[in-house]
């Protein structure tokens, strides 16, 4: 991986110092020839968020039609495979009153193994972020 990227399962990970909306999140990855991080396995998940305290945007919103999610790469989204997995939070995602249609890691509400699981937030909202590229892409 080149400098200040991080190595995992033949991606190479970017995480973010600074915050943005969704949308600029997801700009700023493509600017460097990668995507906001695609989750494919709890093993993946629990490897990004190890150790580290703070909200990150994921690739994955419901922008387009809501309750229809989709990843930014264009991944499956198997929703019966993240809920046997229990990738979402309790009670997640749950459009909350003011619109929510982009999904983040939430540290503060992580059950059973996973270090982390997802919420749903206002894509206007501004965390820090994870890019993800193969290793192959470089
Ligand atoms: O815990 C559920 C709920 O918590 C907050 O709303 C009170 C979150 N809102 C924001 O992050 C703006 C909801 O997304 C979350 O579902
Ligand atoms: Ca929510």
């Amino acid at each position: 991986c080149q400098k200040d990227w991080v190595e995992f399962q033949r991606s190479c990970y970017l995480f973010s110092s600074s915050k943005l909306d969704w949308t600029t999140s997801e700009s700023n990855c493509v600017s460097m020839g990668s995507h906001l991080v695609v989750i494919n396995s709890a093993d993946e998940q629990n490897f990004i968020v190890r150790n580290r305290k703070e909200f990150f945007w994921i690739g994955l919103s419901d922008i387009i039609v809501e309750g229809q999610w989709s990843w930014v790469d264009g991944s499956p989204y198997n929703l019966l495979f993240f809920l046997f997995w229990r990738f979402w939070s309790p009670g997640e995602p749950n459009d909350a009153p003011q619109g929510e249609d982009c999904a983040m890691l939430d540290y503060q509400k992580a059950t059973g193994s996973l270090t982390a699981t997802w919420n749903d937030a206002p894509c206007s909202r501004q965390f820090k972020w994870i890019c993800e590229k193969s290793i192959f892409a470089q």
